[in-house]
């Protein structure tokens, strides 16, 4: 065949249909929960205008530059050409840009501005909400820079660690710096109190010296870190547990931006999340910038840090689905559009109602944030905060590992594929539930505030709740808050009964009581906001057809008897045991 012909066979082969792909478009505009939500609680030109152009640049540079950051993954340089120990970790440029941008977009700095007054961190964590699908992981470091940040603000932004706090929260890149909260060890990373085994030698000017194994420290090109040590005393003794703790500032970079006092003994080999490098470290002689109470002094940094994780995790959903929204107007099957398949469209609309829950409930949480950092906070709402930080971390990070997984199947055999870049976001999904609190430890940690503050944590949030659903007559919700107002019942009368069980009983019962507290609380925010902003009432309704309050009804069907944990271990290992 001619020249002619062959063009017409290199075509056949290959055929002459291509799909379209989904297309990102500007992640604000495409938003219309987001809008409304700020529509109604900051009303400002500015800020849409902010949020309006950052959106524009997402799509037109940065996105480009988190899908570089995911196949330019760090290296790590042990020697240099000469044999020296450099350790040096060797990002990509993405990753670099990434460092200038956040710092010019004041994604860390705006929290601290306050220029918004109560309102700057729901500022703040809707801007980080656009960014995060598109940052290539860089919300990683900014979020435990945020952290590190609140910690020396609830300190006291004094010697050593002014200059640090200026550079955490600056917006000019050449004096950016973020910071690692390096905790984790071998023996635990839930249980730090007994697995920290770092010791810090008091030194003769008055620093110490850090010696000890950090097993999991991500973002390990930041300029600073927080971590935890044992004091070891004159006879080179330490208190174990919890107690022995305290925690530490160290600024890891010399002048020339060499690391100082680490050695860096691999980067990790991850699943997901490797655009950003987490390296297992040996410190050394790192000065000390605060003694005493280590967990309680870095829990400010978890709280924030634990924010963040919610905030990724909503704006994970809300990208997948906002790119499933645009897939299924140009793909077709069975001779019509996706989007005219009814079963398809009920798939987007569960995802979507998931999504509108998370978002709620984590605004909510940046609102009580915001309104305690400006001293306008009520102790019910301090005691809501405490509360919902976990609840929210827990539920949104397991939520975003479904939505996501079911985002990707929207795409068919094309959501599998690594190129299309939607593959990554599910691996960097599936860390959000593992990472600043695994589901168990953070369920146990809502027991734990519950139980610390004579249970004014869960009165706060009866009455809360109660408020909220007062303010939802409408009648054609009727049936919802009906549905709403009895998981409250019920979540009210369990408790109540709850506290004549032996113990046991509520831990067994942590992670039921976690997600009914998030449920229900999502139902309630839902009303307010279709109410207030919304023509349709149908999402708040959907949100109540599932089980709003799962700790009553696994309750009644035994699931917290005290004769379960045999039996459960016996069902996991198998062992033939009388039931
Ligand atoms: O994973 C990590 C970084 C990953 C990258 C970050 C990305 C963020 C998102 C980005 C999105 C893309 S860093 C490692 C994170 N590690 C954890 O989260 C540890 C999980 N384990 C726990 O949370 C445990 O519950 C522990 C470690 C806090 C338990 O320790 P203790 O010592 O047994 O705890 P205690 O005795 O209950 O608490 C000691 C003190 C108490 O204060 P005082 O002494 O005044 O009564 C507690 O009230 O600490 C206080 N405390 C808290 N305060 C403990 N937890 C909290 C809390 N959550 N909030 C306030
Ligand atoms: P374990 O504590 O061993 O937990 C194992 C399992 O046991 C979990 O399912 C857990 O839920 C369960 N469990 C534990 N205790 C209980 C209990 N009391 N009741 C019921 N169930 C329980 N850490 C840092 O400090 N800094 C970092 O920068 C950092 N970066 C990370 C980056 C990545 C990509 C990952 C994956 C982890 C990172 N971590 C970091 C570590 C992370 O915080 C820990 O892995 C996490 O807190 C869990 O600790 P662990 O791995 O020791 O698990």
């Amino acid at each position: 065949p001619g020249a002619e012909g062959q063009a017409e066979f290199s075509r056949a082969g290959i055929g002459g249909f291509f799909q379209e792909r989904p297309m990102l478009k500007n992640p604000f505009l495409e938003d219309a929960l987001l809008q409304g939500y700020l529509r109604r609680h900051l009303p400002s030109e500015v800020l849409y205008s902010d949020l309006h152009v950052f959106g524009e640049r997402l799509v037109r540079e940065v996105d480009g530059w988190g899908r570089e950051c995911e196949v330019t993954p760090p290296r790590l340089v042990t020697y240099d050409p000469w044999g020296c120990r450099v350790d040096r970790i060797v990002t990509s440029p993405a990753w670099q840009r990434m460092k200038d941008l956040s710092a010019q977009e004041g994604l860390v700095a705006i929290g601290y501005e306050r220029s918004y007054g109560e309102w700057s961190r729901v500022y703040q964590m809707c801007k980080l909400y656009l960014y995060s699908p598109s940052s290539g992981l860089y919300t990683c470091p900014l979020a435990m820079t945020d952290g590190a940040a609140k910690v020396i603000q609830s300190l006291g932004v004094s010697w050593p660690v002014a200059d640090a706090f200026s550079r955490l929260t600056s917006r000019d890149p050449e004096h950016f710096w973020t910071s690692g909260q390096w905790m984790t060890e071998r023996r635990g990373g839930s249980d730090v109190g007994n697995g920290t085994e770092t010791v810090a030698l008091p030194q003769s000017d008055g620093t110490y010296r850090l010696s000890g194994f950090k097993w999991f420290t991500s973002a390990t090109d930041a300029d600073m870190t927080l971590t935890l040590a044992r004091v070891t005393d004159v006879d080179g003794q330490t208190t174990s547990g919890s107690r022995g703790l305290s925690m530490f500032y160290a600024a890891v970079r010399d002048e020339q931006g060499m690391v100082q006092g680490i050695e860096v003994q691999r980067l990790k080999d991850k699943l997901g999340t490797r655009q950003m490098p987490t390296a297992e470290l040996l410190l050394d002689g790192l000065p000390l910038s605060e003694e005493g109470r280590g967990v309680a002094c870095i829990a400010n940094m978890l709280t924030v840090s634990r924010i963040h994780n919610s905030v990724s995790a909503v704006a994970g959903m809300r990208r997948v689905l906002q790119l499933a929204r645009d897939y299924a107007t140009r793909r077709s099957a069975f001779g019509k559009l996706l989007r005219d398949h009814p079963l398809h469209m009920q798939t987007l609309a569960r995802m979507e109602v998931e999504t509108r829950g998370a978002f709620l409930l984590v605004m909510e949480v940046c609102r009580l944030i915001g309104r305690e950092e400006t001293g306008h906070a009520s102790q019910l709402e301090t005691h809501l905060l405490r509360l919902l930080t976990p609840v929210a971390k827990l539920y949104t990070g397991k939520q975003a590992i479904a939505v996501i997984s079911e985002g990707l199947e929207s795409f068919g055999g094309q959501g599998y594929i690594e190129d299309t870049g939607l593959p990554a976001m599910l691996r960097d999904a599936q860390v959000l539930s593992i990472w600043e609190g695994t589901t168990n430890v953070l369920s146990l940690d809502v027991l734990r505030c519950v139980s610390r503050s004579s249970g004014l944590v869960l009165q706060a949030y009866f009455t809360h709740t109660q408020s909220l659903l007062a303010a939802a007559s409408l009648p054609s919700l009727s049936v919802a808050v009906r549905s709403v107002d009895s998981a409250l019942s019920g979540l009210r009368e369990f408790l109540q009964a709850a506290a004549l069980k032996p113990p046991g009983f509520m831990e067994l019962a942590a992670r039921d009581l976690a997600y009914s507290l998030a449920r229900i609380y999502m139902g309630t925010t839902h009303f307010l906001f279709d109410i207030f902003y919304s023509t349709s009432l149908r999402r708040a309704r959907k949100w109540c057809e599932q089980d709003l309050c799962a700790v009553v009804s696994k309750a009644a069907i035994g699931s917290y008897n005290m004769k379960t944990p045999p039996l459960d271990a016996a069902l996991v290992y198998e062992e033939s045991t009388r039931d």
